[in-house]
């Protein structure tokens, strides 16, 4: 008769293997100054799609006014591709020039 699993009978136990499969490549969604897009614009923008609280958001959005970029989050590739295209398309509604690129973290 064929032997069953676990009855002792020709069974193996295989050893549990370290994990394959490697953490996702992730990538920094990143917004550029302009001149002319609003400060208040902007702190929507964080708290709308990056969930980000007010406080924050104006720091994020104060340190791009003065440094000409900042770091709203950091994604898997599709979701940061997302985010960019849904800041790009309310930056187009809003008629304001506001940027946002995506960065290999
Ligand atoms: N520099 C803009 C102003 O003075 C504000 C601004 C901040 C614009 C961040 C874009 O990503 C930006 N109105």
């Amino acid at each position: 008769m064929r032997p069953l699993p676990g009855d002792g009978q020709g069974s193996v136990v295989a050893e549990r293997q370290a994990s394959k499969t490697k953490p996702p490549r992730m990538y920094q969604v990143v917004m550029l100054n302009d001149d002319y897009t609003p400060m208040e614009f902007v702190v929507m923008v964080l708290q709308e799609y990056f969930k980000l609280d007010l406080e924050t958001s104006t720091q994020i959005m104060l340190k791009i006014h003065h440094d000409g970029r900042g770091v709203c989050g950091v994604f898997t590739k599709d979701v940061a591709a997302t985010k960019v295209e849904l800041v790009l398309a309310a930056a187009r509604r809003g008629g304001h020039p506001l940027q946002c690129i995506m960065e290999a973290a």
